[in-house]
């Protein structure tokens, strides 16, 4: 595999809604495209999903950039690489800056699922022809959460999350019960609790949860190995988890019962399998999270979802939860509750040339 040329495309784009966690509003979202071209004139892409600020990960768009630019494409440049599986071992002498890592990473993992004419689902390993699909209210009023929940059933999704903290709990959540008993509904922290807040979660019991995820430290395993001996809610870990070894310990451990995968935040999609994989033997059920992003990274979630052990609904929304218009031709849709598994080669979508111009900040392009 000879890549030829590195594209950086830095877009953004307003999304329809803001999204509102404990830790602040998205309203604007800029992301990095990256499009990697081989000898053949193939191309490969990829998605940065660091947001603008350190908010959910350390890492942002701007370090993101710095990344890929002064050590990945380098490093990307010198190997002669045979399979993107190589990509990750390739880039272990960086710590950290998973997302940058990713967004290259998943690029190879396109371009090479395209040139050897495969959809990148079956390259994985994936069994699926059809992903469930959940989707993520994000807001600081019931009102507007009832209301929104309404609408998300009516366009057929299976799952809701909300997002909950200390100020935004008991209350919220027994309100969003009175109206719907039944639903399946999780409930996503973002580490808005400390261990000192052990009654509080305790008494989120009432609402039997699909799970609660990331409700300690984002850098926690122990403290959440504690709280779920205290509680009933199976704990999901998110933010804790960013690599294979993390996952490992997490589950020796007893921190979770299940874990949220997001390729970004664990560095691709060779780490992402190798995670699904480890918790499919351990029978430790595992879903795709969602980081806002566009269509090249929903594509991405889309196949490695269709691998046999992402057995619960994750944050596999339509292009249109988030997006007035996506950059991918077909967007995202979602029909049933569920998103097709595209069956063309690589991630299946092309890139909608005119929406991605509309919304480019910056573009650099490598020659390699
Ligand atoms: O914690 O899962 C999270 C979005 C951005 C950053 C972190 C998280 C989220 C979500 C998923 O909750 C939103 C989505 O559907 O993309
Ligand atoms: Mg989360």
């Amino acid at each position: 595999m000879k890549i030829a040329a590195v594209e950086l495309n830095v877009i953004q784009m307003p999304l329809n809604d803001p999204f509102l966690t404990h830790l602040g509003a998205v309203k604007n979202r800029e992301g990095i495209i990256i499009k990697i071209t081989n000898s053949d004139g193939v191309s490969g892409f990829g998605e940065g999903v660091a947001f603008s600020t350190p908010w959910y990960t350390e890492e942002t768009v701007k370090t993101s950039l710095h990344m890929l630019t002064d050590v990945l494409i380098p490093l990307l440049q010198k190997a002669p690489l045979n399979h993107p599986e190589e990509v990750s071992q390739l880039f272990s002498s960086v710590r950290r800056n998973n997302m940058a890592k990713a967004a290259l990473e998943t690029a190879v993992w396109d371009l090479f699922a395209k040139s050897h004419s495969l959809p990148l689902s079956k390259l994985l390993g994936g069994t699926r022809s059809l992903i469930a699909s959940g989707v993520v209210v994000a807001t600081d009023s019931t009102k507007n959460a009832l209301q929104q929940i309404e609408q998300y059933l009516e366009d057929g999704y299976q799952r809701i999350k909300v997002k909950i903290n200390p100020q935004q709990d008991y209350a919220f959540l027994s309100e969003i019960r009175r109206f719907y008993p039944e639903l399946p509904i999780m409930a996503d922290a973002n580490s808005a609790y400390t261990i000192k807040d052990i009654e509080r979660i305790k008494a989120l019991d009432d609402f039997k949860l699909l799970m609660i995820e990331q409700p300690l430290g984002y850098d926690d395993i122990l403290e959440h190995a504690l709280l779920q001996k205290e509680i009933k809610t199976p704990i999901c870990l998110d933010e804790s988890i960013v690599s294979y070894d993390d996952a490992r310990k997490a589950i020796e451990f007893g921190s979770c019962q299940v874990i949220n995968i997001k390729v970004g935040r664990v560095g691709g999609l060779y780490e992402a399998k190798r995670i699904h994989d480890y918790c499919f033997e351990k029978g430790i059920p595992v879903w795709c999270g969602g980081m806002i992003e566009f269509g090249v990274s929903r594509a991405h979630n889309i196949a490695l979802a269709s691998l046999p052990g992402f057995s619960i609904p994750g944050d596999i929304s339509a292009s249109n939860r988030f997006w007035e218009e996506d950059i991918i031709t077909p967007e995202v849709n979602v029909k049933n509750g569920f998103v097709k598994v595209p069956s063309g080669p690589g991630i299946g979508f092309e890139i909608n040339e005119k929406r991605l111009q509309e919304t480019l900040l910056l573009k650099e392009t490598f020659v390699l």
